[in-house]
């Protein structure tokens, strides 16, 4: 199915590409018309050595074979580079791993993530425990270029790899009382030594939600992998949520439970610290945290001598396409 997305955000690929897009041509070209004489393979399939750096890394079939189809939507502001590979990979978020940027880089290689299963349960038709790969929705992969901004102000831009958050929710045929999603990761202290420690007063397994409208917005993704290639452990493998629009502790990893509720889901961060963190934490420049402004944000990779600064945008730059999500809220109040 096509889905169409509309307006500023979006940029064709050409736009990106000469200044922004790390490719690395010479072996583009040659890869192309290798893979075009032996297989008959789109010659615009992408790979990870489109990337530069990119370790492409053994994938499992399916992977494969649905990155021969990928199809290519880039919602991207004009002129903004992707964060290098080594970047997205080793200043990470996943405290599963433990509390330091760098943990997730050395210690996310223990999560085991064949064979990978998901419990979808709750207010839904076709409940059960499926295989990763039967959860998939019939569609190609698509790569979706996505600013992400966490919310101690840093972002980066990352080329991500998924489906519609939206196509497997159809396909999964949810009851009109299902007005929540909640996503829970795994929680397996002999793999996730930062859940073994006594460090963060978090509640494992971590859990996020989103309501239902904005669980089916187009933007939403799941995200199977990255730079061309499987997502590395420490990004999330094997599917993880991408909501551009949102602060990045929305986007969960290594998801194995998927439930639809009727109420909105208490959540991981939200729980833990209610005045700093919200529910709805869409990405808003002027909603201070209290201790510390969301105005601006720190672009990786950056250094102490040129922070690489900018303005953080409303709704992370895609308003256009997500505040109607939010027409008669106080973005103040539900923060
Ligand atoms: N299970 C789980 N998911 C998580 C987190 C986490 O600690 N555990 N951190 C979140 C935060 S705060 C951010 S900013 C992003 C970081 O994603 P990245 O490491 O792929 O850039 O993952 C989010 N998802
Ligand atoms: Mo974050």
């Amino acid at each position: 199915m096509l889905i169409k997305i509309p307006v500023s955000g979006e940029c064709r690929e050409a736009e990106v590409t000469p200044e922004a897009v790390y490719l690395n041509r010479r072996r583009l070209l040659q890869g192309t018309l290798l893979s075009v004489a032996a297989a008959g393979v789109s010659p615009f399939a992408r790979s990870a050595e489109r990337y530069e750096g990119v370790d492409p890394a053994p994938a499992p079939a399916w992977f494969t074979e649905k990155l021969a189809e990928t199809r290519w939507q880039a919602v991207v502001a004009q002129g903004e580079a992707i964060t290098p590979f080594s970047d997205a990979t080793h200043y990470n978020n996943f405290y599963e791993f433990g509390p330091n940027k760098g943990d997730p880089a050395r210690h996310a290689s223990a999560l085991k993530i064949e064979p990978w299963t998901v419990i979808v349960d709750g207010e839904v038709d076709k409940p059960g425990r499926y295989f990763l790969e039967d959860l998939f929705p019939p569609n190609r992969l698509e790569e979706r270029i996505y600013r992400l901004r966490c919310v101690e102000a840093w972002s980066m831009v990352i080329p991500w790899l998924g489906f519609p958050l939206a196509d497997l929710i159809r396909q999964l045929q949810p009851r009109s009382s299902a007005r929540y999603i909640r996503f829970e990761t795994a929680y397996r202290p002999e793999e996730m030594r930062g859940t073994r420690s006594g460090f963060a007063l978090i509640d494992w397994p971590y859990v996020e939600g989103l309501r239902m409208d904005e669980a089916m917005h187009p933007l939403t993704l799941l995200a199977v992998g990255m730079y061309g290639r499987v997502l590395p452990n420490q990004n999330g493998a094997p599917l993880r949520l991408v909501v551009p629009w949102k602060y990045g502790f929305k986007s969960i990893k290594s998801i194995v439970r998927i439930s639809f509720v009727r109420d909105q889901p208490a959540t991981t961060w939200q729980t833990m610290a209610p005045r700093e963190y919200g529910f709805y934490a869409n990405v808003n420049p002027q909603v201070s945290h209290p201790r510390w402004s969301q105005a601006r944000e720190r672009r990786l990779p950056g250094s102490l001598f040129k922070p690489n600064l900018r303005d953080t945008l409303l709704f992370n730059g895609y308003a256009e396409q997500v505040a109607g999500l939010y027409g008669a809220m106080d973005l103040g109040k539900d923060y």
